[in-house]
């Protein structure tokens, strides 16, 4: 920690080690205080090195001894690391140092965890656990010997031995020091197998907390699962003996992919009926897939740097939103997919935030785990996918794990083997790596003799540092639709190069309704003006199922807006047809969930601002409120027979089938609720088996407040489970009146389960209060305070966290003077703590809009 403005570093002034390594050997002393960690490596000068400067990295950790060939030396200490004179040759550098697990309160290096021991060393951990090159392009086989007085040590690759208080394990699989791993605790494991399709047998082991092991059936099956779908659709197969999930209570993220030995977030593994929501038992599965397809997309192929971060995340998000695709509802997958693009890396693009999904220079890497690299990066691979087909994709694909098998490789590698396999030239599209923002497209149509054009105009909005944007490279997948609702033009993919570009189909009778970005080809936001009526005809007749959904999601949205800024907005057309959608049982009923889920209040204030308007989040909150009345009263008569349409007679599945049933069924009941003043969610609360409907039963109460009984219940039930008392505070956040928001908070940081050094449980309750936008945009300035005081707090506890959440205010400029002045004081309060973290500064610094 320091106050030193701190510097960042570029993309540009990257060098090639200096120093390659043939081998890693490590030994573990487990001490909860003083744990000793013994290292010998064997270092070759990198032939395509231009210095022979050695440097290690190391950062809090007590240098013992350390050796060169084994003549002890006195390395010099500088910032960050060490360095020290060595041969010009081959050579074995060997090291000694103490670390202190038990006050590692950051959750970066080796740290505790309930008395067990864990890491995490993504992005820059590793330094905490011995000197060492921590940078991705240095890769080397690792043998782990750990000692210590704990039944199970774990750590990457296969074992190689072990016996009473050791363990040793040896990871054949030349890795980067971030994708290190180990574990060591009273754990114990769910184990099955799973045989390869070359028929080698892998062994599969989840390891857990005693008592959680009736929570683990779900993540081995998808585990499973997603080992098979990635032999069958990548071809890639797994590679070691042994495959290992640990499911850790304090975890930074979700998830963790080190080699071999995954370590996960337990709400990102540990599932029940009785203690997990459908939308938790779907994350799982979905993260558990995203770690094993990093086996081959981020570590057999890993980055070079950490500007290339977008080439292992983006195409595994990609991966891992395919096979979510394939064991769900393709439709379904990409609308949740989308909206949660839009309600997070839109929202990143159209701020003080906004960054490249490769950056050119970052202060701290742990800052750029962002929906942009992750999320906007997938929909990159997603647009590649859509201009070369799918065999295209797939040869490409083959091409780039036969190339750069091994390897540390670049965003610009990748993009190659796309090149070098189709002959097209991606010069342009290279632009979507390196142009921050979100473009706009401006769509409008006419129609002359039977000729229907279109007429796209593409413009890209200034972002922090890059003031002019270039034309973008977009697909736009198109159907057209005839006025009787057949379809006249089936899906094509346009491909918009130009900042003003027109398509034209002849032959057609009629004027034709286009269906515009099917299935959302492109992260771009649609700005064209169309009636109510050809949005519900679209809601009505459009056979791509994203843009049906979309059409409906425009109709509400417009409706809202001319809700907010007009005084009679009308609302028939639009609750007219929602009520045809709703009883149209042709349709899936996660669909119809989906279609009935109004535009979040965020996005209706992004909309807004974009209009040249001042946001109120009040008045936001308040006319979704008026809207949800208005459909409850309008579908009324059909919501008791649709309800009971929406029963699960079958014992409880996790599966898209039921969950699909279950999420229709509540949308109702919160319709209902504002119709019987909780009688249906009360009953509901009482006889759910499973946590999703008891939850949004739960949910709707609050609504009405009438919880009270229930929330006590609740606590009463779940009081051992912190993942289910993580729920427990953060629905009384979500659900809290605007007015009331901030109280309610502070009240919840006063409980004693209220364990803030827990990121789960922290991010339960501000993560709460961040996406309660009418709460915390209060024009009281509570909720700025509150959030502000406590990111000070958690700061120099754990920087990670504290600076990610900083995002809560990265919308300030959005809103009115009397706002924008509350959250800048509170950001200048952050930025003004001694001590401030270099992540919490650069944050707060990019937020503020600093030079
Ligand atoms: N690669 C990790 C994220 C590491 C975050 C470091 N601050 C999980 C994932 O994306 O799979
Ligand atoms: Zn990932």
């Amino acid at each position: 920690m320091t106050d030193a403005t701190p510097q960042p570093i570029y993309l540009a002034d990257y060098t090639p080690p200096n120093w390659l390594i043939e081998g890693v050997s490590l030994t573990f002393v487990l001490d909860p205080t003083a744990t000793r960690v013994r290292s010998t490596i064997r270092f070759t000068p990198n032939p395509d090195a231009t210095s022979r400067t050695f440097f290690l990295h190391g950062e809090q950790l007590e240098l013992i001894r350390a050796a060169i060939d084994g003549n002890e030396i006195t390395p010099k200490m500088v910032e960050g690391g060490l360095t020290a004179d060595v041969p010009d040759h081959a050579f074995t550098w060997e090291s000694e140092v103490e670390i202190s697990p038990e006050t590692n309160t950051a959750l970066s290096g080796l740290y505790m965890s309930n008395g067990m021991y864990c890491t995490q060393c993504e992005a820059e951990g590793f330094r905490r656990i011995t000197f060492y090159p921590d940078r991705p392009d240095v890769m080397a086989p690792f043998k782990v010997r750990i000692e210590g007085d704990m039944p199970v040590l774990l750590s990457n690759g296969n074992p190689s031995g072990s016996g009473d208080g050791w363990a040793e394990w040896h990871d054949p699989w030349p890795k980067p020091a971030y994708l290190f791993a180990l574990v060591a605790g009273e754990l114990i494991a769910r184990q099955d197998s799973f045989t390869t399709m070359s028929g080698k047998k892998v062994d599969l082991k989840l390891w857990v907390r005693p008592g959680d092991e009736v929570k683990t059936a779900f993540g081995m099956e998808a585990l499973k699962a997603s080992m098979k779908w990635d032999e069958e659709v990548y071809g890639r197969e797994y590679d070691l003996d042994i495959f290992q999930i640990v499911a850790v209570s304090d975890f930074n993220m979700g998830a963790m992919e080190n080699k071999g030995l995954n370590i996960f977030n337990t709400s990102a593994v540990l599932a029940s009926p009785e203690t997990s929501t459908d939308a938790n038992f779907e994350r799982i599965e979905a993260i558990i897939a995203h770690e094993y397809f990093h086996n081959w997309t981020g570590n057999r192929i890993t980055c070079r740097d950490w500007f290339q971060l977008s080439l292992k995340e983006g195409l595994t998000v990609f991966r891992d939103q395919q096979f979510s695709g394939d064991m769900r509802s393709k439709a379904v997958c990409r609308i949740n997919d989308v909206s949660a693009l839009r309600g997070r890396q839109f929202r990143e693009d159209n701020g003080p935030l906004a960054h490249q999904v490769q950056p050119d220079s970052f202060v701290e890497i742990n800052n750029f785990y962002t929906a942009t690299i992750y999320e906007k990066g997938a929909e990159l691979i997603g647009m590649m996918k859509t201009l070369v087909g799918d065999e295209e994709y797939y040869k490409a694909l083959d091409l780039y794990f036969e190339r750069h098998d091994g390897e540390a490789a670049t965003i610009e590698d990748w993009v190659r083997v796309f090149e070098d396999n189709t002959g097209r030239d991606l010069t342009q599209f290279r632009r979507w790596y390196k142009q921050a923002g979100t473009p706009r497209l401006k769509v409008t149509d006419d129609f002359n003799d039977g000729s229907y054009t279109l007429h796209f105009e593409q413009e890209t909005p200034p972002t922090p540092g890059q003031d002019e944007k270039l034309p973008q490279h977009i697909p736009i997948a198109l159907g057209l639709i005839g006025p009787n609702g057949d379809e006249v033009v089936t899906t094509q993919v346009l491909e918009l190069t130009e900042a003003k570009q027109s398509f034209t189909f002849d032959g057609l009778g009629a004027k034709p309704t286009p269906s515009i970005l099917r299935h959302f080809s492109a992260p771009v936001i649609v700005q064209r003006d169309s009636s109510p009526a050809e949005r519900a005809f679209l809601l009505a007749h459009d056979t791509d199922p994203f843009n049906k959904w979309e059409a409906g999601r425009t109709l509400a949205k417009d409706v809202l807006i001319a809700m907010v800024t007009e005084d009679d907005a009308p609302l028939s057309e639009y609750l007219d047809a929602l009520a045809v959608m709703l009883r149209d049982d042709s349709l899936d009923p996660a669909f119809r969930a989906l279609t009935l889920d109004l535009p979040g209040e965020d996005d209706l204030a992004q909309t807004l601002f974009d209009a040249g308007l001042t946001p109120d989040p009040t008045k936001i909150y308040q006319t979704r409120e008026t809207l949800k009345q208005a459909m409850a009263e309008h579908l009324q008569d059909t919501l008791p027979r649709l309800s009971s349409e929406m029963d699960v007679d079958a014992p409880f599945k996790p599966d898209a089938e039921q969950a699909g049933k279950r999420a229709l069924g509540l949308a109702l009941l919160q319709l209902t609720n504002r119709l019987d003043g909780g009688a249906a969610a009360q009953s509901l609360y009482d006889s759910a088996d499973n946590m999703t409907h008891r939850l949004g039963a739960l949910g709707c109460l609050l609504d009405v407040e009438k919880g009270n009984g229930a929330l006590t219940d609740f606590r009463k039930r779940f009081e051992g489970d912190e993942l289910v008392m993580d729920k427990w505070f953060s629905l009384q956040v979500a659900h809290a009146a605007p007015d009331k928001a901030a109280n309610v908070v502070e009240v919840l940081t006063k409980d004693p389960a209220f364990n803030w050094k827990n990121p789960n449980r922290f991010r339960a309750v501000f993560g709460a209060l961040m996406m309660n936008a009418a709460g915390f945009h209060h024009p009281s300035g509570d909720g700025y305070r509150l959030f502000a005081d406590w990111l000070i707090k958690l700061d120099p506890v754990n920087p990670q966290i504290a600076a990610r959440m900083s995002s809560a205010f990265e919308t300030w400029r959005r809103y009115d003077a009397d706002r924008q002045d509350m959250m800048t004081t509170a950001l200048k309060r952050i930025k003004a703590t001694k001590g401030l973290s270099r992540d919490s500064q650069e944050m707060i610094g990019r937020i503020l809009g600093d030079d």
